[in-house]
């Protein structure tokens, strides 16, 4: 079933200047599916720009950015190769350092994303991460730890995937079964794409990208090699 959300936006007071502080916009249902059995309420927090990086030099530009880094920073890389992906992080000192003179364009587009109200803070952590050209690739179901303050916005880049995301279950319930669990809410991250997530989706539900095949609509998602580069203040 495909849902369309209604835009919902709250104004905070932040050091005297009004922000718009969107919470939970959905620009276009294509792009999300709400596979609730009638027990629960669509998350709060959630929010998707398909269209957030349109033009797709600057796309490419990000993604040329990110592996420089990748290549510069090598020695900082961590690697999760039974996911198939390579994880580089830059944070306070080290993400004013470098984030804008090694990567100018995905600067340029955090800074879009806190102009756009979609952060009360400007980010200060960047995490990149690189898939391999490999069907297999996943990130684990997880919800991100507390530690990293109250919005974590994702760009994707050079390919598709199908996020999933459902309840954060008890803590008996093994990561195994985690990973096992239906999606309630699937997220169709397209290049260019910016994921936002606060709120209940923030603390409240896991999301991660399943190692299995994945398909939309019917039509079978080819996971190629895919950058994610997700942002936040903590
Ligand atoms: O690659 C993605 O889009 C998701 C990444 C993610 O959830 C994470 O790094 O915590």
């Amino acid at each position: 079933m495909i849902q369309k959300i209604l835009t919902t936006k709250r104004c905070i007071s932040l050091k005297n200047q009004l922000r718009i502080y969107s919470t939970a916009v959905v620009q276009n249902s294509d792009y999300i599916k709400f596979n609730n059995t009638g027990q629960i309420p669509f998350p709060k927090g959630l929010i998707l720009d398909q269209n957030f990086i349109i033009d797709q030099q600057e796309r490419e530009k990000c993604v040329q950015e990110s592996k420089d880094v990748f290549r510069i920073f090598s020695n900082s890389v961590r690697g999760a190769t039974n996911f198939k992906r390579r994880i580089l992080n830059f944070h306070s000192k080290s993400f004013e350092k470098n984030v804008p003179e090694y990567m100018p364009t995905v600067y340029s587009f955090i800074r879009k994303a806190f102009e756009q109200g979609y952060h009360e803070h400007f980010p200060n952590t960047i995490q990149i991460n690189q898939y391999d050209d490999d069907t297999s690739y996943s990130c684990p179901m997880h919800v991100d730890a507390k530690s990293l303050g109250p919005t974590i916005s994702m760009i994707s880049l050079q390919s598709t995937a199908v996020m999933d995301l459902c309840v954060d279950p008890p803590p008996n319930v093994s990561q195994e079964e985690v990973e096992k669990m239906p999606p309630q809410v699937q997220v169709l991250l397209t290049p260019g794409s910016l994921l936002v997530m606060s709120d209940q989706i923030r603390y409240e539900w896991l999301h991660g990208i399943k190692q299995q095949e994945q398909e939309w609509n019917g039509s079978k998602i080819n996971k190629q090699e895919r950058q994610s580069i997700v942002f936040w203040y903590q």
